[in-house]
């Protein structure tokens, strides 16, 4: 039996088995493997109906107006903004992606950043692997508390909603700023994201990324939260003005920042790495073995459903 044609964006080598997989069940045409993109893509790709990708590496206009066979794309990963949502919807082109499987493995992360910013876990491990640890105990500055403090949310999505539950676990009291004001949720709404991170100890990025989201943490966000205050993110790093970042940590008007992703990904500040009162990690959230496989699994399942009836299982809402 001849294999389905399907056309994947860039490797998956960030999940456990997803290009193995692809290629065992489709006649992959390997995207990234072509130096030049719009030729292979006119002579090889023509006939293409599903496309296959992940949340940073998308799908713009240019690639769906290149496609003019594609019904589906089925994306690894939960982030959508990377792909041109309103050029897919124009041709009928259906989007899947993957939630709630990476949901807990996310908030986990965003705790682990918050306890390591608040409690200076990077710097001391950098002081052991340094050898700098004598014998006074407590040599690194004094952290900070973090059960039963004040924690905000930025987003109170599927994610923002799984940090906050956790929240409940740390005795903490839990306020978010959302784009509307939830009715089904025991925590404070805060409809200014300044009086929210006025208010908040540990202010925690989990809304979703794109151009409406972009730099809504803003000096005057940053500054608001203050020089005792950790900001934490674990959604998309335009979402914070990093430049304003730097600024407010250099200047001591933020107490730190808690990061797993940056702005311009992978690039990194030199400043942030330099500064004492940073944690910084490579886009990790949803980086464990089981969620990446989990993730997989529906992407898989997505590209199946079209073939098989048409349409995917988890269209992005
Ligand atoms: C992925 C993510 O690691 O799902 C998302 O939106 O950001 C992460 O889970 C990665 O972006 C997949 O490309």
């Amino acid at each position: 039996m001849t294999k389905p044609r399907i056309l994947q964006v860039g490797s998956l080598a960030g999940s456990p088995s997803a290009n193995a997989r692809l290629a065992d069940t489709y006649d992959v045409f390997e995207l990234w493997k072509h130096e030049d993109r719009a030729r292979a893509l006119a002579e090889h790709a023509q006939d293409i109906t599903v496309l296959v990708t992940s949340a940073n590496m998308g799908a713009n206009a240019e690639l769906i107006d290149a496609l003019p066979s594609l019904k589906a794309i089925c994306s690894w990963g939960v982030g959508f903004e990377t792909i041109a949502l309103d050029a897919a919807r124009e041709r009928g082109v259906q989007v899947s992606n993957t939630p709630d499987v990476l949901t807990d493995c996310v908030a986990d992360l965003a705790w682990g950043l918050m306890i390591a910013g608040a409690r200076r876990m990077s710097l001391g491990d950098r002081f052991v692997r340094e050898g700098k640890w004598g014998q006074v105990h407590g040599s690194i500055p004094l952290g900070t508390r973090v059960s039963g403090k004040k924690l905000g949310i930025i987003g109170l999505g599927r994610i923002g909603e799984a940090i906050a539950r956790r929240g409940q676990g740390f005795d903490m009291e839990v306020r978010y700023h959302n784009r509307r004001q939830r009715d089904d949720v025991p925590y404070g709404y805060e409809a200014s994201l300044v009086e929210l991170a006025r208010w908040s100890d540990f202010l925690v990025v989990a809304t979703v990324g794109g151009p409406g989201t972009r730099h809504l943490v803003d000096q005057q966000v940053i500054e608001a939260l203050g020089p005792k205050g950790l900001i934490v993110n674990i959604a998309r790093g335009p979402v914070i003005d990093e430049a304003a970042l730097v600024a407010a940590l250099q200047a001591g008007k933020l107490g730190g920042a808690a990061l797993d992703v940056f702005e311009h990904e992978p690039k990194v500040p030199d400043a942030l790495k330099q500064h004492d009162d940073t944690v910084l990690l490579p886009h990790i959230g949803s980086a464990t073995y089981e969620t990446r496989l989990a993730m997989e699994n529906l992407m898989l399942d997505n590209v199946k459903a079209y073939f098989e009836t048409g349409k995917v299982i988890t269209p992005v809402e």
